[in-house]
């Protein structure tokens, strides 16, 4: 049998990476059983018509950022605050993988809208990009600031007086280039394949967020499964946790010393930071109270289990 894989995400970016890596365990467990194709993104259109058809049922698995269903699934917007998780990537990570607020609250959410997350992990912490140097709230005021568009993502950036709006990264390179957009925000090794450094001045290294993604499949699908193909799927899963975490990490190192050759990189003191940061929390109320569809229940157990476990 064979079953399709899309991701959001080209060539041996970590999206890929992790389906092609899913693809090739499965065909090995499965004794050549089960063929995994994985698509690329724009193979099947965009992210958001992606899932629609992991919702169809015309893919099985997909990986799916929350930025991109967030308008859908409210609760998911929760990884657009920014400065919630720690600063340490690892810290996230063990964060996303052990998480119940994350790995049953919000997964729950996701459910009713016919798809499963069977996984959330990080593909690295966000930096921004820009035609101009970032280096405080005052710098974004009506700063054209690219998101993927939830709203949460949104307002995030408008606490820093930013204007800021939707786009399929497709279409990013050149929107940046003429100037149609500003700035955006992406972990380092993305920037780097996207080349969107070429079309920017500036990469602040803000750490102000994680990129979230999640390994999604068709609840339906998935619950038809035998037994033994859904444990060889959850295993599986299971295993590329760890290796998802490796594999980003080499590739955000390795993308680093791609951007400095072109493009200044400024960082930022503890101080600027914190002014960020000071703006930053009360968007978690908004969240709260405009977002959510439970008053704000996954982020209040998230916060909890975030302080239970960053005080280890
Ligand atoms: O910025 C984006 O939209 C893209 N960034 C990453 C890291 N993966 C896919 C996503 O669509």
């Amino acid at each position: 049998q064979e079953w399709l894989f899309i991701t959001e995400e080209t060539g041996e970016q970590v999206q890929m990476a992790y389906a092609d890596e899913f693809a090739k365990i499965i065909d090995e467990k499965s004794g050549g059983n089960i063929t995994v194709t994985t698509y690329e993104y724009g193979g099947l259109g965009t992210e958001k018509d992606q899932i629609v058809q992991l919702q169809e049922g015309t893919v099985q698995l997909a990986v799916t950022s929350p930025g991109f269903i967030g308008n859908t699934i409210k609760e998911s917007q929760i990884f657009g605050l920014h400065f919630l998780f720690p600063d340490s990537v690892e810290k996230t990570h063990e964060i996303l993988t052990e998480s119940e607020a994350i790995n049953e609250d919000l997964v729950k959410q996701y459910e009713a809208i016919g798809v499963k997350p069977l996984s959330f992990w990080t593909e690295g912490a966000m930096q921004w990009t820009s035609n101009k140097p970032l280096e405080s709230p005052a710098d974004f005021e009506n700063f054209k600031m690219r998101t993927q568009g939830s709203d949460l993502q949104n307002e995030s950036y408008q606490a820093y007086g930013a204007n800021p709006d939707g786009y399929s990264w497709g279409e990013l390179y050149t929107a940046l280039e003429n100037g149609t957009m500003e700035g955006q925000e992406n972990p380092i090794f993305f920037i780097a394949d996207a080349s969107f450094h070429e079309v920017q001045d500036y990469m602040t290294l803000s750490n102000h967020n994680n990129y979230v993604a999640s390994t999604t499949v068709n609840q339906e699908w998935y619950e038809g499964l035998t037994e033994d193909e859904r444990a060889l799927v959850d295993e599986t899963v299971d295993e590329l946790q760890s290796w998802v975490f490796e594999e980003q990490k080499r590739q955000n190192d390795e993308y680093l010393s791609v951007i400095e050759e072109t493009t200044e990189i400024i960082e930022l003191t503890e101080e600027q930071r914190a002014e960020f940061e000071k703006l930053a929390t009360p968007i978690r109320d908004y969240y709260r109270e405009n977002i959510s569809t439970v008053d704000g229940a996954i982020l209040d157990k998230l916060e909890q289990e975030i302080e239970e476990m960053t005080a280890e």
